[in-house]
């Protein structure tokens, strides 16, 4: 029997999905939403709404998470799936976000104690809240270990990421200064990632690869702690930091308690962040693809064999769970902004999204940025939308999009031009935009439709173990309704002089 479980602990849920290498099939898709199914926590979007409203706080309860694993495995059975078929488990979790544990936490891990998960694990918190990605209250805390490692670009070259206010350091720099107490009683300090894996196996693992590259503390080049970035961050750090070890480790099995959801005692591999894992779900984790994802924001990820420090100090380098190293650059304007501009000019999507198909390249470009933007570092830019003739919009619509893609080419220029590029994300279901990218990226565009990439991509991983990830790529990746778009050369060559006229613009507008 060939069947594995993919879990994935994300901000709003948390998500399984079990694979039929056999069939080539999903068997199951389950998910626990933490605001709807868990109302008690009061966190209708996955952190405490008050900390959120009154303190601009974003924090989890990781107790919540304990309770949302639980009733997960309870749905999936009471829905009639048998769990005794399951041979393999992995997964991932939101990245960045820490668990801080005290003494407790390594007799609780025994789980003798009778109860659920909530019951075992309630002694075990030094801290009663997990900081989560969305919380940038560090500002203070990335400038001063930035200062006293040398400079971020020091932080850069050594953890693949400048210092970084949501990454793990920052956080855990925030909690020692403010609650040294708290912090002297914490034993170990998980990411939410090797966390529900310790939980799952009964002992406490290691932190993979792929996520420990989230935190400002991992060293790409040796790829261990880096005991400048672990002084710099807080003081008796090293001690209560799990290992760090390849993401294909296998680390245990799971604990006989989750027998009585009927599963067998079937091996664990290492859970990892959930953008390397939705790289391995893409299908992308090992072909030289690029993946680029069109959601509220938009984000380019891919893969690279060597670890080279991003020039671009917008962008994150962290692991792949297959071996090597993933680059990720995150665009704050993506479809919100899109949105923003259709709204302006009162168009329909597809008249919004066949414009390129409809129009000239021209020469003009503009800053598309609509909200202040991350990659590049940017304020938002005062862009005059006009409203009057059908041409007109159009023809502003057709800027923008090229301006959006045309950013995005050049923030990523230094990775070289994608094998080909696989779009994914709402906006993705638009032809106008496919065209648009592979004409300006010159490789060609696959749109695909894996919903749960992330989840998908721990099944996969820990199938890996017995199917070829080529294999499984082909199984469950497969983009099977549209054709490849191909890139039209005439363009791609006017793209290219836009790209440079577009570099130089950012430049001047940067400069001042
Ligand atoms: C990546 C990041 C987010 C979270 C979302 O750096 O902060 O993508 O991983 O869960």
């Amino acid at each position: 029997m060939n069947k594995y479980l993919g879990l994935d602990l994300s901000t709003q849920g948390l998500t399984a999905t079990a694979i039929d290498c056999d069939l080539a099939s999903i068997d199951f898709c389950e998910s626990v939403n933490f605001g709807k199914d868990l109302p008690e926590y009061e966190s209708p979007n996955g952190f405490i709404a008050r900390d959120a409203e009154v303190y601009k706080q974003y924090h989890a309860n990781p107790i919540m998470w304990l309770e949302a694993l639980d009733l997960l495995f309870s749905r999936i059975v009471a829905k009639g799936y048998d769990l005794s078929l399951i041979s393999g488990i992995s997964g991932c979790a939101q990245q960045h976000a820490t668990v801080y544990l005290n003494a407790n936490f390594k007799k609780a891990l025994n789980m003798s104690g009778s109860g659920n998960l909530c019951d075992i694990f309630k002694d075990s918190f030094s801290r009663s809240v997990s900081p989560i990605w969305l919380d940038t209250n560090t500002s203070l805390e990335c400038a001063q270990m930035a200062a006293s490692v040398g400079g971020d670009f020091v932080a850069r070259k050594k953890t693949g990421s400048p210092m970084t206010e949501r990454f793990s350091a920052a956080q855990i720099r925030k909690f020692f200064k403010t609650d040294n107490a708290k912090y002297n009683a914490t034993d170990v300090i998980h990411l939410a990632s090797s966390f529900l894996c310790s939980v799952l196996c009964g002992h406490s693992v290691p932190i993979d690869y792929g996520d420990g590259a989230g935190m400002n503390l991992f060293n790409l080049d040796s790829l261990e702690a880096d005991s400048d970035m672990i002084s710099a961050c807080a003081d008796g750090l090293a001690p209560k930091l799990p290992p760090f070890a390849p993401s294909k480790t296998i680390c245990g099995t799971l604990s006989p308690y989750y027998k009585k959801y009927g599963f067998n005692e079937v091996p664990i591999m290492l859970f990892s962040g959930d953008n390397p894992s939705s790289l391995v779900g893409m299908g992308a984790s090992e072909n030289g693809a690029a993946v680029i994802s069109l959601g509220t924001s938009d984000t380019y990820f891919a893969t690279s064999a060597q670890y080279v420090s991003n020039n671009n100090a917008c962008g994150h380098v962290f692991g792949n769970p297959m071996g090597g190293f993933m680059s990720l650059f995150c665009f704050r304007n993506g479809s919100l902004a899109r949105d923003f501009v259709r709204q302006k000019l009162s168009m329909t999507w597809s008249q919004f999204d066949c414009t390129y198909l409809n129009s000239q390249i021209g020469s003009e470009t503009i800053l598309p940025f609509i909200f202040d933007e991350i990659t590049p570092k940017s304020k938002a830019v005062n862009i005059e939308i006009p409203a009057n003739s059908c041409r007109e919009k159009s023809d502003f619509v057709n800027l923008f999009l090229q301006s959006q893609f045309l950013n995005m080419r050049c923030q990523t220029q230094e990775l070289g031009t994608p094998k080909k590029i696989l779009l994914t994300g709402g906006a993705s279901k638009s032809e106008g935009i496919g065209h648009l990218i592979a004409d300006i990226f010159g490789c060609g565009v696959e749109r695909i439709s894996i919903s749960n990439s992330a989840s998908l991509g721990g099944a996969m991983r820990i199938a890996n173990r017995s199917f070829s990830m080529a294999k499984l790529a082909d199984m469950f990746c497969k983009s099977k309704d549209c054709a490849t778009i191909m890139p039209n050369d005439k363009k791609k060559a006017l793209f290219d002089d836009k790209l440079r006229l577009y570099a130089e613009k950012l430049k001047e507008f940067i400069k001042r």
